[in-house]
Formats: structure tokens, sequence, C-alpha cells
């Protein structure tokens, strides 16, 4: 008998249909952020990154312009097996010109578009508030100056609008997140007024209205940043009542938390108040390090709240890290098929079986089941996953030979 057989089996007798999980995997997307491929520069300026985030590193061939980014993704694409989507920035507008942050339109994102959507991948996308001069002392929507406030409420509109039109063209909605890095380095003298302020800002962006077919708007807040590390506008609280009083969504970056707040337990708080949460997956080294994913237990926790709540349509799903130390590419993959690994760890167990040991108290025997499940056959699962996508297992020497044939010449 085959190794997959052999471990479906071992799943069956727990209850656990190994097809089934594996059939909703396949459906399960996850959104790519772009910008791992660049250490988040964008093509607008050659302004090093800012904004109270950082990207360490000088591994060679970093993708330059838009051809040598999408040939890039190209190749981490064909090694990630599942259902994908591509996750765009604004700095990411392809243009002959130079371009206006807050004039941008669809044009400039019509190459990505046709790039992606005939090979079955739709697109999200996010306003890009940081790394630009127009960032006046760390701040941009809660300024006190109204002309640099004026800017970014034009920029994220033209973003929420473009946003609104790739979701129309790919017939599915385009998740459009906000994250603002404004803030203060030192102790604030004031902390009600920027807040008020981005309430306002924010207040303005969201007068246009559009279908929810084709637009999602998210917020994503943040404990502290690199600079700003006393105070931040957009805090937890900020967007979970804001994002409640429009009837949006809230994205929550599982490193923009105190390090023993855990993401995996807020999403079934919001899954009771809010239809969808948008998730950055990524990992915090002590602080909001932006490291690869890797698939460690507040990973498979997250997953399991997706899984066993049946939320596989109300988590929208995105990878959120920028590793500059190691090959791009090999991050993109390694850190999406992690993602799904722990989707799949999630799928194969019983969970209606562990829900009852909760509720009639039979803790013993709760615990002992989740311990023998570390080491039931999911690697066998799980490479009979990557066949039936017709991935490769090892995916590493497909990369170092482009890494030797393309990206050491660039
Ligand atoms: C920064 C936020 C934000 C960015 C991307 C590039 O701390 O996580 O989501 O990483 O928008
Ligand atoms: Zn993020």
């Amino acid at each position: 008998m085959n190794r997959y057989k052999q471990a479906s089996l071992t799943y069956g007798a727990i209850g656990v249909d190994t097809e089934a999980a594996i059939k909703r995997l396949k459906a399960i997307p996850i959104s790519l952020h772009c910008w791992q491929g660049d250490d988040v520069m964008g093509f607008v300026s050659d302004k090093s990154l800012s904004g109270g985030i950082q990207a360490t590193g000088n591994y060679m061939g970093r993708a330059k312009n838009f051809e040598e980014l999408k040939k890039d993704l190209d190749v981490a694409f064909s090694l990630i097996p599942g259902k994908k989507r591509l996750n765009l920035h604004a700095i990411y507008a392809v243009s002959d010109k130079p371009v206006e942050m807050d004039k941008l339109t669809i044009a400039e994102f019509k190459p990505w578009l046709d790039w992606a959507l005939p090979k079955g991948i739709c697109i999200d996308f996010n306003p890009t508030l940081f790394s630009n001069p127009m960032v006046k002392d760390g701040l941009t929507l809660s300024s006190p100056n109204k002309e640099t406030r004026d800017y970014w409420i034009s920029h994220v509109k033209s973003c929420r609008a473009i946003a609104a039109e790739i979701g129309r063209i790919q017939g599915a909605p385009c998740l459009n997140n906000i994250w603002i890095a404004d803030g203060l380095k030192d102790v604030p003298a004031d902390r009600l007024t920027p807040r008020l302020r981005l309430n306002e800002s924010l207040d303005r962006i969201f007068e246009v209205e559009y279908p929810k077919e084709y637009l999602l708007d998210s917020l994503e807040s943040k404990v502290f940043g690199i600079g700003l590390e006393s105070y931040t506008v957009g805090s937890s609280e900020f967007y979970m009542n804001y994002s409640m009083k429009k009837g949006i969504c809230c994205l929550l970056d599982n490193g923009h938390y105190h390090p023993n707040e855990y993401v995996s337990d807020k999403i079934p708080s919001l899954l009771v108040f809010f239809d969808k949460v948008a998730l950055h997956v990524t990992r915090g080294v002590r602080w909001d390090s932006d490291h690869v994913v890797i698939l460690d237990d507040e990973l498979k926790e997250i997953a399991k709240e997706i899984i066993r709540n049946d939320a596989d349509k109300r988590v929208l799903i995105g990878l959120d890290y920028f590793d500059a130390s190691i090959n791009r590419i090999s991050a993109w993959v390694t850190g999406d098929r992690n993602m799904q690994k722990a989707l799949l760890f999630a799928l194969l167990m019983p969970h209606d079986k562990l829900k009852e040991y909760q509720d009639k108290g039979d803790f013993t025997s709760l615990m002992c089941l989740l311990e023998e499940l570390k080491i039931y056959p999911f690697g066998d699962i799980w490479n009979q996953y990557l066949e039936e996508c017709g991935v490769e297992k090892d995916y590493y020497s497909v990369i170092k030979k482009y890494e030797t044939e393309v990206l050491s010449k660039r």
C-alpha cells in the first residue's frame, strides 16, 4: 500500500476524511504579497523604505522593475500549490511617466490585470502611505497639516476607485487594505486629536460607496513601528470601532500586537461581530520583524480558527513579510506553503470530537488526542496534495537553478 493510502486509513480511523480535506484546501485562496520580491521598494521612486517598517539583508537578485518582478512571481507561483491571489501595493504602479500618488488610476494597474487574470489569479490592493516625502513628521491622514491630510485622502480615494475597478474587471471582490504608520517616537502631548483627525479623514475617504461585489475595505492596526515606538494613531481599538461604525473589515497582522497577544484568539472574537476578517500572516521575532512564515504553533492555531469555525470564506488570508537576507522567491514559496500546511493540519483534525470533549469537560481525553495528532502522518497527506496540484515537492533546486541563471546576473 502506498504511503498516502496508509496515512488516509490512519486518519480515517479517527473519522477524518483526507480526500475531503485536500479538496477543501484547494479552494482556499492565499493572497501572495508582491512586496517580498523587491524589499517593498516599488516602481515609483528610488527612495528607501521608511515609515515604521524595515527590510534587512542584501541577498542577490532583487527585482527592480515590473518585468523582473513578474518573472520572479511566475517562478514562485509555479511552485506554490492551491488557489492563488496576488496582493499589490500602489507603489507597484506601471507607467512610463512619473507617477503622482494622489492621482493614480486603473491604467497603471491594467498591466498587472492583463498578466494575472489569464492565470486565474485575482488581485488585492493597498494604498501606500509610507516611503514618501509627503509623509510629514511621520504623519499622513492624522497630520495637523490640512494639505498633508488632503493629499493622502486623495491617494486613498484613488486607490479605492482602482480596487473597485479591479474587482469589477476580475468579477470578484478586491480587498483594499489601509495601513498607515502615523505615530510618534516619544511621549505624546496629545493622543486624542490625531485620532479625531484620522476619524475625519477616513470619513471623507469612505464617503464614496462601491458595491461589495467589487470592493472590500479593511483597516490594519499596529502597536508600534520603528522610530514610532511611543504612539500609534491607528491602534487596534481605534480601527475595531471604526470598522464596526462603517461596516468594513479589520485586518489583523500577527506582527502588530504585544508578543503575548495572539491573533488566533482574536479571530473568533471578531467572527462574532463581523462578517469578514482579513489577515496579514507574518512572523514577528521579538517584534514586528516580518520574518518568513514558518510552520510554528501560532500559525497552526490561526489555521484552526479558520477551519473549525467554517470560516474559509470569511477569513481573507494574505501574507505579509519581507526578508532580504535569503532568496526572495524561496521566501515566497516557503511562507505560502507553510500557510497551506497549517490549513491542512487543521483540516486533518476531528474537530467535532475535540469540541465534544471540551463541552463534556473531558479535558484529559482532549489533551491526549491533541498531542497524539501532532505525530499523525501529516506529511504523507501533504505530499499527496502537492502531487494532485502538479507541484514539485523539492522547490529549492528549481529556485537555485533560476538563481544561477537569472538572479545572479542582475
Ligand atoms: C506594516 C504593515 C503593512 C506592510 C505592508 C507593506 O507593519 O504590516 O501591512 O507590511 O503594507
Ligand atoms: Zn501587514
